[in-house]
């Protein structure tokens, strides 16, 4: 069996190319007893003898030029799904050489048959997601309030994939809209898989599941333009939420910073709902559930995020990647709140109601563990895309509260994800599927797997000799008195909408105030309704009647709309400075980004000496220059340039410094990259470090020195500044509502 190759052809490209300089017809006997090796040999074979990065002689030219790649020892044989080895991958099977192709050519409709199927539905929330392998770690025993082993067994590290998401966009959006962040840890313990589905803010829109689908809809692409693809700011969220009152204490949170983070190995999340834990005796005790990142929290500025989302859509998947693979990786402590249900009687709110928090200062968080990830998935599709989170996946010893909303979500999660896999059977995807022994008796379905022996698939029964059976460590539901009245009813305790908001909104520093007023005024500004804006602006007014104000007057509204009705009276509760961003950023240039620009004729013991102390302090250092390759410092020696100017704008830095030559200086005063570099370094409140040459970019966009603009020769004053962001220099370059 020889391949054909046009008649001549490879004769001439064998003279012009040394690929080609092989004979024309290539034998098959190249695949000489392959097809007696099953794929998963060939694939072992290839991670003992790691295939050559490039070109090696293993390659031949095809009849048009095309570039073939042959089977040898390293690289197995290209098969089809039915394991048939491939000869030609380049060329369709065709009539004659330019005839119509064949409809016999099963290679080609192996290949494109499944590549049309290589999608499967993407999330109708939450498309958008990075994810990491790690491990959970328990420090301290839950043994008091529970059963469930990762809960009581200090020192285990149990195994957890964790996936992190943007809520509204598609699969291919950009990282950084203004959005929640999505939080789902699957931690494969001894006792099944626990799924613990949260997000970075505590609280949710709706209390209730039944709202769900049209709150999607209303934040979601307009169906009629299909846009916005990932952001609020437009008619169908803001009219949907000005007519939804239980909305203000989230929509609060998302018009902060939360949701314009710098990194999610930056963000704290929470389970949001109570869950109750079981204990031996039976007994139940509430629990919140709560992940605080080790390196503290860090959000962008508005501006700032607006220009990453170009430079970068994909800065927080890139991120997480580079700390992981460079051995940084990402932690969380795992902490809990515990609760009583006589406690809960005493709470100013309804802990039920996902649209309250518990204030850490009525009920102190109990660190008890830390997650680790780092691992970065083998493949995006397999992994990522596949994993399946289902919030009914819970474990012996914990188990669910009447939370209206965490019910509708028990049913909603399995039934997407039947969706998505078109199939019982997505628990046999290696990625869901639990790490410890498994069995039951369902059976069959799409894409069964398995290959179950034997007559007896049911139970009871006396004629299977080792069917599994039910176990007294079984899980079961907490032992709960229900009572009542059924019906479509809310709970009254449910109606205080706004006292939540109110303190959130008083817990904020100043700062933080003027981002969450100046994010209303940009979202609504973009809201063409004037109704919707004055319906927000009197929800507003149960807020914080300064906040009503300051949104009023950047949306030209006077005089104030009145306030709606509320359906029970706001409470003023005590500040919660836990709620802030600020109160729980860290000093600190751990896991963070620093830029130094440079050119030929740098003074290069000043590169090094900033280098060298932002390395030391926890700090990644790139080196940027108008082109990539090397610059040649003042003293002659070469330097690495790790990134070109016009592609790296200080946006993706938390700090920059500028150590460039007079005459490097003059050339990138015409540049006008090198002018925004820092420019928007300062409007973004970083910390900047010049010598004289920067100094001259920075006197052509009018920077002036402050805490945070320090001489190059200064390194501890710029190491210093770098570990926070410059909120005294706000006002000056921003005018906030
Ligand atoms: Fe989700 N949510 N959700 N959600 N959710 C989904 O499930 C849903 C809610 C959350 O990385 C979907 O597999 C309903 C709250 C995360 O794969 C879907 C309700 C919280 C993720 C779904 C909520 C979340 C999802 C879409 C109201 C925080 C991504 C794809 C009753 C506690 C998980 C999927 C991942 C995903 C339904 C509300 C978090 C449609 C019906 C509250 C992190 O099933």
């Amino acid at each position: 069996m020889r391949r054909r190759c046009a008649p001549g052809s490879r004769d001439a490209a064998s003279r012009q190319s040394p690929l080609a300089a092989r004979p024309c017809l290539a034998p098959l006997s190249a695949y000489k007893d392959e097809s007696k090796r099953t794929f998963r040999k060939a694939t072992m074979s290839q991670k003992k003898k790691p295939a050559k990065a490039g070109p090696d002689e293993n390659f031949e030219r095809g009849a048009g030029g095309e570039i073939h790649q042959t089977a040898n020892g390293a690289h197995p044989p290209l098969t089809t799904n039915d394991g048939v080895p491939i000869s030609d991958d380049q060329n369709s099977l065709r009539s004659h050489p330019r005839g119509p192709t064949l409809l016999e050519d099963f290679v080609l409709r192996d290949k494109i048959t499944h590549f049309d199927h290589e999608r499967i539905p993407e999330r109708v929330v939450h498309a958008r997601g990075s994810a990491a392998h790690g491990y959970f770690e328990l420090t301290e025993s839950l043994e008091k309030y529970t059963t469930a082993r990762i809960l009581t067994e200090v020192g285990e590290k149990t195994p957890v994939f964790t996936r992190l998401s943007t809520v509204a966009g598609g699969a291919g959006s950009v990282d950084t809209p203004r959005d929640v962040r999505g939080f789902a840890v699957k931690f494969y313990t001894k006792e099944g898989n626990w799924d613990l589905v949260g997000n970075n803010i505590p609280v949710f829109f709706i209390q209730d599941a039944i709202k769900f689908p049209d709150l999607v809809h209303s934040f979601k692409m307009e169906p009629d333009r299909g846009f916005p693809q990932s952001s609020t700011a437009h008619d169908t969220f803001w009219d949907y939420v000005s007519l939804t009152p239980e909305s203000m204490h989230m929509i609060l949170w998302i018009m902060s910073d939360r949701t314009t983070p710098r990194s999610l190995r930056m963000i704290e999340a929470f389970g949001v709902h109570s869950f109750r834990l079981v204990n031996a005796k039976g007994a139940s005790t509430f629990v919140k559930f709560h992940w605080r990142p080790k390196l503290g929290l860090q959000s962008t500025i508005w501006d700032e995020t607006v220009k990453i989302a170009g430079a970068d859509p994909d800065f927080h998947r890139r991120d997480l990647f580079e700390a992981i693979s460079e051995g940084n990786f990402p932690e969380w402590e795992f902490a809990v709140q515990l609760f009583t249900e006589a406690d809960a009687e005493r709470f100013p709110f309804d802990h039920l109601d996902a649209t309250k928090l518990i204030p850490e200062e009525l009920v102190p968080l109990k660190v008890i563990g830390r997650m680790v990830l780092d691992r970065w998935p083998d493949n995006f599709f397999a992994e990522t895309e596949q994993v399946a989170y289902c919030p009914t996946h819970v474990v012996p010893g914990i188990d669910f509260s009447n939370d209206p909303l965490l019910q509708g979500r028990l049913f909603s999660y399995v039934d997407t994800q039947l969706l998505r896999f078109n199939s019982p059977n997505f628990h046999q995807v290696p990625v869901n599927m639990p790490k410890c022994p498994f069995a039951n008796l369902q059976r069959d379905g799409h894409m069964q797997m398995e290959r179950p022996k034997g007559r007896v698939n049911y139970e009871p029964n006396t004629l299977g000799t080792d069917t599994p059976r039910e176990t007294p460590q079984g899980f079961r539901s907490a032992a709960v008195t229900e009572s009542g009245e059924k019906g479509r009813i809310r709970a009254e305790r449910f109606a205080d909408h706004y006292s939540q908001a109110r303190q959130f909104y008083v817990s904020q520093t100043e700062y933080e105030q003027a981002h969450i007023a100046s994010t209303l005024v940009f979202e609504l500004a973009k809201v063409d309704h004037v109704h919707i804006r004055e319906a927000m602006v009197g929800h507003l007014r149960h807020v914080d009647e300064d906040l009503a104000h300051r949104v009023a007057k950047g949306l030209g509204i006077d005089p104030l709309p009145p306030a709606p009705e509320a359906a029970a009276p706001v409470q003023d509760l005590p500040p919660s400075p836990a709620l802030q961003i600020i109160g729980n950023m860290k000093d600190t240039l751990e896991g963070r980004m620093v830029g130094i620009l440079v050119g030929d004729g740098s003074d290069g013991a000043r590169v090094e000496a900033l280098r060298r102390a932002a390395t030391d302090a926890g700090a990644a250092v790139k080196i940027i220059a108008a082109h990539v390759g090397q610059v040649k410092l003042a003293n002659g020696k070469m330097l690495k340039v790790d990134k070109q100017l016009a592609g790296t704008p200080s946006v993706l830095f938390d700090a920059v410094a500028v150590v460039v030559s007079e005459d490097a200086a003059k050339m990138l005063l015409k540049e006008s990259a090198a002018l925004d570099f820092v420019h928007d370094a300062f409007g973004h409140l970083k910390a900047i470090a010049s010598d004289a040459g920067g100094q001259a970019l920075l006197d052509a966009v009018h920077v002036v020195r402050d805490a945070g603009v320090v001489d190059a020769a200064d390194v501890g004053a710029f190491i210093a500044a770098a570990k926070t962001r410059q909120w005294d220099r706000e006002p000056s370059v921003r005018l906030l509502a």
